[in-house]
């Protein structure tokens, strides 16, 4: 095996966002490109010389190809062993597992997330850590910093590893060991609930589907649903991972899993129905006639995991990121434990997960999770789900309608102005910024502004300060609307506002959310004129 010392130079953009570097497709094919951004996370993180790694990926497009770039690279820098799913395939809350039970020196995860694949589409690869979690802001830093002063990276010239079933390779000195990504992930599962519980629940005729949207839990979900839970064949649809997600966006929400959520909502909708996007890591649940938004998931299962083994001694503490709702403040309150609100990017979760200061966290983008892992867990939150249904013997809605009869309901709404400018996108908040000093008092689309603010976070385990966090205004009545740009995007900006309020009228709780959410809404655009400056009549997605 030669090993090449390749010359180039630094790439713009190589900028990790809220989750790794996402770029269109083609950029990440263009030459050198990956290899850039491979050796600069090598380089990042201090090297990968006699380190072991695991290796995963959605499995969408380029996941392959990119996958034996990755492997020739980790050995020609010297990587002691690499653990890479079948296929190379491995869901994000899976490789988080295997990363954290080898104890390894962490792990590369090919995954642009929910956004779609394909060859016009987006790809993205992200460096996880020894805990398992998202880099850090310092290690991204650091690896951001490497893009910029590149000028070698190394790769071996041999032919590719057979990835095609489990087994032991090797590249040069390095050892490569192909692993079943569903087996470990699917023994953790088991650990944390009660499969005797969601058998017998199963073989009592509850009925679920779960929508793998052409991405990578459809092996996963079948494994555990069909298979270790006896739940109906065929419970599990778009199961086959495609590298183009079917032609779909493989994000589970109310708009791109729209013929799931028709499906729930009509005369003989199933009990469940959950969905996961394209890594695994996201989640939406669905009862029969009625659509659980991610803030309020995160609230009914803080209020009810005690009924699941694995939080049967109680929860340490909860975190959410400061857009998703307040509603699971109320729970913690309630509970007595402390409740943490951090930035968005699940990043910031893992120094209160580490230091066993939260045992849940959850995000208004679908994400949920515990410290089994490092990473939001799309599968392991319907599992938990399930378990609470079948401890309470309640339906959905039925557990739903109780928890805003006891804490309130915190109508919850994301309108999301995708594409746009992004001189446009950074004016606004740049001049919303000016403003927040003498906005309080001011009327505003019929609402009087009682605070506005930019969210800053101080790390309570670290001590690092992240600032500029998104924007923040509160109204009198408790509405509240925040405003910030999307991390993930990968053309222009994204403008992202986030809308709520608080209703605790026992009366009150079974409204439209955006009818509730009226005068809110018509305040935060009175303050910023998304409309008028992005040039368009309304939001492209409202989750
Ligand atoms: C990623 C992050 C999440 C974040 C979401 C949206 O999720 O892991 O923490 O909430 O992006 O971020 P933004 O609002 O900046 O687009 P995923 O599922 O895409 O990896």
């Amino acid at each position: 095996m030669e090993i090449l010392e390749i010359e180039t130079r630094p790439i713009e953009g190589q900028k990790p966002g809220t989750s790794g570097l996402r770029k269109k497709t083609h950029v990440f094919m263009s030459p050198h490109y990956l290899e850039n951004y491979v050796q600069s996370i090598f380089d990042g993180i201090g090297g990968v010389g006699g380190k072991v790694l695991v290796l995963g990926g959605d499995g969408r497009y380029f996941n392959a190809q990119a996958a034996q770039v990755i492997l020739r690279m980790a050995a020609a820098n010297g990587a002691a062993k690499v653990i890479v799913g079948v296929g190379a395939l491995m869901s994000t809350p899976a490789a988080s597992h295997l990363i954290r039970k080898r104890g390894t020196d962490g792990g590369l995860i090919l995954s642009a997330s929910h956004n779609p694949g394909g060859p016009e589409e987006d790809f993205g690869l992200k460096y996880n850590m020894p805990n398992g979690g998202p880099a850090t802001e310092g290690v991204s830093d650091r690896i951001h910093a490497a893009t910029q002063t590149l000028t070698r990276y190394k790769i071996a010239e041999t032919a590719d590893v057979d990835l095609s079933a489990p087994g032991q390779a090797r590249l040069g000195r390095m050892e490569i060991e192909i692993v079943d990504p569903v087996e470990d992930y699917a023994a953790l599962m088991e650990e944390l609930f009660d499969f005797d519980a969601l058998e017998a629940l199963f073989k009592g005729g509850f009925s679920m589907v779960f929508d793998a949207m052409h991405a990578v839990t459809g092996p996963y979900a079948k494994a555990i649903l069909e298979g270790r839970l006896g739940a109906a064949p065929g419970t599990v649809i778009n199961a086959e991972p495609k590298p183009d997600f079917g032609g779909g966006h493989p994000d589970p929400n109310p708009i791109w899993a729209k013929p799931l959520v028709d499906r729930m909502m009509s005369e003989d909708a199933p009990d469940f129905g959950a969905a996961s996007d394209g890594d695994g890591d996201r989640n939406m649940i669905l009862g029969k006639g009625i659509y659980i938004t991610p803030s309020d998931s995160l609230a009914v299962l803080a209020a009810n995991a005690h009924l699941a083994p694995a939080y049967e001694g109680g929860l340490k503490g909860v975190a959410r990121s400061m857009p998703t709702s307040a509603a699971v403040d109320r729970v913690a309150e309630a509970m007595g434990i402390s409740c943490y609100e951090t930035p968005t990017g699940w990043k910031f979760f893992g120094n209160l997960l580490d230091a066993g200061r939260a045992t849940l966290c959850g995000e208004e983008s679908a994400g949920t999770g515990s410290d089994h892992v490092r990473e939001k867990d799309g599968l392991w939150a319907v599992l938990l789900w399930l378990n609470i249904l079948a401890a309470s013997g309640k339906s959905v809605a039925e557990l739903m309608e109780a928890h805003w009869q006891r804490y309130g309901r915190n109508y919850y709404s994301r309108h999301d102005y995708e594409d746009v400018d992004a001189g446009v996108a950074g004016e606004m908040v740049e001049e919303l910024r000016e403003q927040l000093g003498t906005l309080p008092g001011q009327k505003v689309g019929g609402l009087t502004v009682e605070s506005a603010e930019e969210f800053a976070y101080d790390d309570p385990v670290d001590g690092s300060r992240s600032e500029r966090q998104g924007l923040i205004f509160g109204f009198e009545g408790g509405g509240r609307a925040v405003i910030r740009l999307s991390g993930t995007g990968t053309v222009g900006a994204t403008i992202r506002l986030y809308l709520e309020r608080l209703e605790t009228d026992p009366a009150k709780l079974g409204d439209d959310p955006q009818e509730a959410l009226a005068p809110v809404i018509a305040a935060a655009e009175a303050l910023a004129g998304i409309k008028a400056r992005s040039g368009r009549d309304g939001p492209n997605v409202i989750t």
